[in-house]
């Protein structure tokens, strides 16, 4: 991750010294949501696929484990275990909570804020998209402190299927690579994956993991720390939730304040 890579510039000393920041200023802990806070089912609820906790945590890697049929998530490869996520029928939603304020930051790629993660995937014929399934939309808003909601300007299902590794170039039940994708990084909204083989795609992600790319600027808000998923009534299907990941603060505008910090002290030394 480029926080680790980061503490490289300073050596050992500064990545101690920046672990001590980190603590004192109670920086974010987890980039994923860490709890949740009322799960409707909705009308048509899934049995199956009814434990919010499967949302929480990072988005799936590897998946079908649970019905041994096992293999690397990949956009022609979606996550289907129950542990991997949970449904949410029409009428019905889910909050999840962060375990810090995720910021409005403009400096953001594409000025994206955070990732939302579902089962969504693209149909392959010949080898190359085709085609997304199940993209039903499904409202998402946001909120500062779990009363005033805000509208964000994506549906669920707008963004990319799930990658799960850089390295596994195989579509159909591969077996989990070894580098994995960032789920913290956000996907180029341009990048049109159909008509695309999987190396395509992986290249054109960049290293993301995909997903639906979330700005809150437009809510006017300056952050956020609960996000909340909701299935329109009108709709037919089922939406399927298996993780959000928040953008991180940009890693040298830290490493530079960490570096005056530490620098005098060991001029003293
Ligand atoms: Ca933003
Ligand atoms: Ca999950």
């Amino acid at each position: 991750m480029a926080r680790v890579s980061g503490f490289g510039v300073l050596g050992i000393r500064g990545a101690a010294a920046a672990g001590v920041l980190v603590a004192a200023f109670g920086a974010q802990a987890s980039p994923y949501a860490t709890g949740w806070l009322g799960y409707n089912p909705g009308s048509n609820p899934n049995a199956t696929y009814a434990d919010p906790n499967s949302a929480l945590g990072s988005p799936t890697r590897f998946t079908g484990v649970q019905f041994n049929y096992e293999g690397a998530v990949n956009p022609f490869f979606a996550p289907f275990d129950p542990q991997d996520m949970v449904a949410i029928s029409p009428g019905g939603s889910l909050t999840l909570s962060f375990d810090h304020n995720v910021y409005n930051r403009p400096e953001n790629p594409f000025g994206i804020d955070f990732n939302v993660f579902g089962n969504w995937f693209y149909q392959e014929v010949g080898g190359v998209a085709v085609s997304k399934y199940g993209a039903i939309g499904g409202k998402i808003e946001v909120s500062k402190d779990g009363s005033d909601w805000r509208t964000v300007q994506v549906q669920f299902t707008d963004g990319f299927a799930t990658l799960g590794y850089v390295d596994t170039f195989i579509t159909d039940r591969a077996p989990a690579g070894n580098i994995p994708t960032d789920f913290t990084k956000a996907v180029d909204p341009s990048l049109n994956p159909m008509g695309k083989t999987l190396a395509q795609i992986i290249a054109g992600y960049n290293g993301s993991g995909g997903g639906t790319g979330v700005d809150i600027d437009s809510t006017g808000l300056d952050f956020i720390r609960f996000v909340r998923l909701s299935n329109p009534e009108t709709n037919t299907g089922n939406l399927y939730l298996d993780g959000i990941a928040a953008i991180p603060t940009p890693v040298t505008a830290s490493l530079f304040v960490i570096a005056s910090i530490i620098a005098p002290r060991r001029r003293r030394a």
